[in-house]
C-alpha cells in the first residue's frame, strides 16, 4: 500500500498569536501540526495547544457530530439525533414565531471574540433577522485596550516591535504562558542586553525576567502611566517633535501629568517612589515598547489606564517607530470583519440599531456610533429576565462559552433557561450547550477555513481546511446561509446581508481589491503587503482631530473625563463593612499553558498538568484565614450570593492580601446539569452587575474586594 505524505503550510488561531504553522497529513489524516519557522508573525514560536490540543479536540470522543434535540427539559442533559433539515426547520419555526409576537429585536446572537470573522457573520444574520442584537465579549477581552486606543488614535494592538527594542514595558502580561512568540523575543531582547520593566502584582516568569519589577496594588496602573509621563516631561526626556506635529491636547495632558508626581502615584500604587523614577528614565531610553496585557483591560476603569499608557507611548516618541509599538497596517482594498460591520450595505436603519441594547447609555461601544456595534453583554442578559429595555426571548449562541466565561453563571444560566428558544453550536457538549434547545455541531479550526489580517506583523494569514469536517459538523457561515434560506420561507427576513455562496467567497471578498489570492496564501500560508513606519503625514488616526489626542474630543462631548486619570479601584470605593467583610482583593483570568479558557477540559494530557483550579495566596494571608497549601476554599465577592470552590496554593509570589486566580474552569464529566460551571468556576462568584467602565460597560475582572472560607476535607 502507498502511503501520500503532505506538508501545508497554514495557521493556527487557537489564540490571539496566531502562529504560522506546518501541518503534515498522510492518507488524509493530520499526522504533525509544527511551527512554521517562516512565518513573518510567529517566525517558529508554537506551543503545546497548536501541536496537540487542536487534534484532540477535532479527534476527541466527547466531540459533537449530529444535530441534537432536547427531550428533558432544559439542562436535563436527554437529547435525540436529529437531521440538519430537521434543526434548522425547527430553529427557523421558532425565530420566526418569536419575531412574530415580540418583533425582530428580541431575537439576539453571541460569539466568542477569538474568531472575529464568526462575528460579522453572526452580525449579518442577526441584522438579516431585522435584530442589532448581537453580543461579542470583547467587554471581557481586549475591548478597553482597542476602543481606548481607537479614541486616543494609536491602534497598535500586537504591533509591539520587541525585536528591535532595547526596552521592553510589561503591563499586566504574562507572555510565557499566553504568548509563546512574544516570550521568545523577550527572552531575545534580554540576552542582547536590552531591559525589561514588569509592572504586576503577581510574581511570575515575567517578573523573575525583568530588571524593574514594580508591584502595584491590582487596578492601579494608570497613576504609574502618568507618573512616568510625568518624569519624562520634567526631565524633557519627550518626543517635543512629535508632540508638537500629532498630538493635540498637550497642554492640558501636561497639566494632568503634574497632578502625580512619583509620590503621589507611590501613594496610590503602593510602589516606591524611586523604582519609578527608575522605571521612568529606563521607559526614556528607547527606543522602548508598551506590550499590555489582559491585566490592565477588561475592568471598570480599563479604557483610562490604556489611554494613560497611549498617551505616553505617544508622547515618548515610540509610536510606529523600529523597537516601539507599529501603528497596524493592512493591505489597500483589504476588508477587515469591522468594516463589515461599518460599512452602510450590511446595516439596519440607524432608528432600529439606535435601540441595540446597551447603545444609549455606552454609544462608543453599542449601537450605530458604536466601534463594536455589538450590544452591552451584561444588559442584554438582564433583559432576558426583566423584559427591560424591552423583551429578548431567543438567542443563537455560537462559539463561546458563556456559562463559564461570563461573569455570575447561575444568572446567565436562569436567563437560559428562561427564554422561548435557545441554540447553541458549539465543538463538545460545552456547560452552555447544555441549556439549549437545539444543539449544532460545528467546526474546528482544522475543518474550516480563514483568512486573517495580522495588522502588527504585519501579514495576512491562512487557515487551511486540512480536513473534511468530522460527522455532520458545519461552519459559521454554512450554518447561517441555510438559516437564512429557511428564514426567507417564513417570510421572517427584514433584508438579505449574507451574500456570499460559501466560506470561500467570504474570505475573498475579505480579500477584496488587495491583490492577495488565496492560492498565494494557501503556497505560504500567509502574505506579507507593502507598508511603511512613521509617516505620520499619510498615517490616518482616526480622531476627530486627525492628530493623537491625549484631551479626547469624542469622550468629551460625551461628557466623559478626556484626559488619562487615575480611577480608584472598586476595592478602594467600597464601605467599611464590606471591607471587613471582604478583606481581600481578588485577580482572576491567569492563563495556563494547557488550557484556552474553557476549551481542552476534556483532555486527559492537559488535566493530568493542570487537574484544578488553583487560587495563588500569601503563607500570612493564608494563615490568618487558617488556610493551608492545597485546601479547598470557598471565594465569594459582594453583590452576588453564589460562590465557588478553588484549590489554595500557598505561594509567596502572591502580594499579601491579594489572591489571584484563572478561569474557564468545568468539568465535562460533572454529573450536575451545569457541568461544574457553578461550582469551580471563578465565574460563578462573580458579578455582571457592575461597575462598568462607562466607555466600554466592561465589568471588573479584578480589583474587587473577596473573602476566602476554608473547606472542610470532601466539601
Ligand atoms: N495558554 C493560553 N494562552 C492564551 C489564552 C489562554 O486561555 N490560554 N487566552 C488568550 C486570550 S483571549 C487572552 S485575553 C490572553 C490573556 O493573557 P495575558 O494578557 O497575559 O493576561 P493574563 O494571563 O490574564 O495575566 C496577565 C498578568 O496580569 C497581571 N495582573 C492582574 N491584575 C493586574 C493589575 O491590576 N495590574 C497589572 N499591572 N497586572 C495585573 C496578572 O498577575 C498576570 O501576570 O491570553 C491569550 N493566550
Ligand atoms: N472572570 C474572568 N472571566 C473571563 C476572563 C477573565 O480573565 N476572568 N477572560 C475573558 C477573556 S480574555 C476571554 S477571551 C473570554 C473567553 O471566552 P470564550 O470565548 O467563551 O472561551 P472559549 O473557551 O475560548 O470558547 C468557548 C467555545 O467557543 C468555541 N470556540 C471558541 N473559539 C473558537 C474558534 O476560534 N473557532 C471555533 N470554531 N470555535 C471556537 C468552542 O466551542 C469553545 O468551547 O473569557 C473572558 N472571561
Ligand atoms: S500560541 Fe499556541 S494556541 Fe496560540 S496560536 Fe500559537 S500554537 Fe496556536
Ligand atoms: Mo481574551
Amino acid at each position: 500500500m502507498t502511503t501520500t505524505e503532505t506538508v501545508h503550510p497554514s495557521q493556527c488561531w487557537e489564540c490571539n498569536t496566531y502562529c504560522g504553522s506546518l501541518v503534515t497529513l498522510r492518507d488524509g489524516q493530520v499526522t504533525k501540526i509544527a511551527p512554521n519557522p517562516d512565518h513573518p508573525g510567529s517566525k517558529g514560536g508554537f506551543c503545546v495547544k497548536g501541536i496537540r490540543a487542536v487534534r484532540e479536540w477535532t479527534d476527541n470522543d466527547s466531540r459533537l457530530q449530529y444535530p441534537m434535540r432536547r427531550v428533558g427539559s432544559r439542562g436535563s442533559g436527554k437529547w435525540e439525533r436529529i437531521s440538519w433539515d430537521g434543526a434548522l426547520s425547527e430553529m427557523a419555526d421558532r425565530l420566526a414565531a418569536t419575531r412574530a409576537t415580540y418583533g425582530p429585536l428580541s431575537i439576539a446572537g453571541a460569539v466568542s471574540g477569538a474568531a472575529f470573522s464568526r462575528g460579522a457573520v453572526m452580525a449579518l444574520l442577526l441584522r438579516s433577522i431585522g435584530s442589532p442584537n448581537w453580543m461579542i465579549n470583547q467587554d471581557l477581552c481586549g475591548g478597553c485596550q482597542a476602543l481606548g486606543e481607537k479614541i486616543t488614535g494609536t491602534p497598535m494592538k500586537n504591533g509591539e516591535d520587541i525585536d528591535n527594542a532595547q526596552c521592553a514595558m510589561l503591563v499586566g502580561r504574562n507572555p510565557q504562558a499566553a504568548d509563546p512568540v512574544q516570550w521568545m523575543a523577550l527572552k531575545a531582547l534580554k540576552k542582547r542586553g536590552g531591559r525589561i520593566i514588569v509592572i504586576d502584582p503577581i510574581q511570575g516568569p515575567a517578573s523573575d525576567l525583568a530588571d524593574i519589577w514594580l508591584r502595584p496594588r491590582p487596578g492601579t496602573d494608570a497613576a504609574l502611566a502618568l507618573a512616568i509621563a510625568h518624569v519624562l516631561i520634567a526631565e524633557d526626556r519627550y518626543d517635543r517633535d512629535f508632540v508638537d506635529k500629532w498630538c493635540h491636547g498637550f497642554e492640558q495632558y501636561k497639566a494632568r501629568v503634574e497632578e502625580y508626581p512619583p509620590h503621589v502615584a507611590a501613594e496610590l500604587t503602593g510602589v516606591a517612589e524611586e523604582d519609578i523614577v527608575e522605571a521612568a528614565r529606563c521607559y526614556a531610553d528607547g527606543p522602548s515598547v508598551f506590550v499590555p496585557g489582559h491585566g490592565i483591560d477588561a475592568f471598570s476603569a480599563g479604557v483610562q489606564t490604556f489611554r494613560a499608557f497611549d498617551c505616553l507611548v505617544a508622547i515618548s516618541g515610540n509610536l510606529d517607530r523600529p523597537g516601539g509599538n507599529r501603528l497596524v497596517k493592512r493591505p489597500k482594498g483589504f476588508r477587515t470583519y469591522l468594516d463589515l460591520l461599518h460599512d452602510p450595505q450590511f446595516r439596519l436603519p440607524r432608528e432600529t440599531e439606535k435601540q441595540t441594547i446597551g447603545a444609549d447609555r455606552f454609544p462608543l461601544w453599542a449601537g450605530p456610533e458604536g466601534w463594536q456595534t455589538a450590544c452591552h453583554n451584561p444588559s442584554v442578559i438582564d433583559a432576558i429576565l426583566t423584559d427591560k429595555p424591552y423583551p429578548v426571548r431567543a438567542l443563537y449562541i455560537s462559539g463561546v462559552n458563556i456559562v463559564v466565561t461570563y461573569p455570575n453563571a447561575a444568572r446567565t444560566i436562569e436567563a437560559l433557561k428562561s427564554l422561548d428558544f435557545v441554540a447553541v453550536a458549539a465543538q463538545t457538549m460545552t456547560p452552555t450547550a447544555a441549556f439549549a434547545d437545539i444543539v449544532l455541531p460545528k467546526t474546528t479550526t482544522l475543518e474550516e477555513e480563514e483568512v486573517q489580517l495580522q495588522g502588527g506583523v504585519p501579514c495576512v494569514s491562512y487557515t487551511r481546511a486540512v480536513v473534511p469536517p468530522r460527522g455532520e459538523a458545519r461552519c459559521d457561515l454554512d450554518i447561517a446561509l441555510s438559516l437564512r434560506d429557511k428564514l426567507a420561507e417564513r417570510q421572517a427576513l427584514t433584508q438579505d446581508f449574507l451574500p456570499w455562496k460559501d466560506q470561500r467567497a467570504f474570505n475573498e471578498y475579505l480579500l477584496g481589491d488587495s491583490g492577495i489570492t488565496i492560492d498565494a496564501l494557501q503556497e505560504n500560508g500567509y502574505a506579507t503587503f507593502p507598508h511603511r513606519q512613521g509617516e505620520f503625514e499619510s498615517a490616518d488616526f482616526g480622531t476627530p482631530t486627525g492628530k493623537v489626542e491625549l484631551f479626547s474630543e469624542r469622550l468629551n462631548d460625551l461628557g466623559l473625563e478626556p484626559l488619562p486619570d487615575h480611577v480608584a479601584p472598586s476595592a478602594d470605593q467600597s464601605d467599611e463593612r464590606s471591607r471587613a467583610d471582604y478583606p481581600l482583593i481578588l485577580i482572576t483570568g491567569i492563563r495556563e499553558k494547557t488550557y484556552h479558557h474553557s476549551r481542552f477540559r476534556d483532555q486527559a494530557w492537559a488535566r493530568k498538568v493542570s487537574p484544578d483550579p488553583l487560587i495563588q495566596i500569601h503563607p500570612e494571608t493564608a494563615a490568618a484565614y487558617g488556610v493551608a497549601d492545597a485546601q479547598w476554599v470557598s471565594l465569594r465577592t459582594p453583590g452576588i450570593a453564589t460562590h465557588c470552590r478553588l484549590r489554595a496554593q500557598v505561594t509567596e509570589r502572591a502580594p499579601r492580601g491579594v489572591v489571584a486566580t484563572g478561569m474557564g474552569w468545568w468539568r465535562p464529566d460533572a454529573d450536575s446539569p451545569d457541568l461544574g460551571a457553578c461550582d469551580i468556576n471563578i465565574n460563578g462568584a462573580m458579578s455582571y452587575a457592575g461597575p462598568w467602565d462607562p466607555v466600554t460597560g466592561s465589568p471588573d475582572s479584578r480589583g474587587m474586594r473577596c473573602q476566602l472560607t476554608p473547606l472542610a476535607a470532601g466539601a
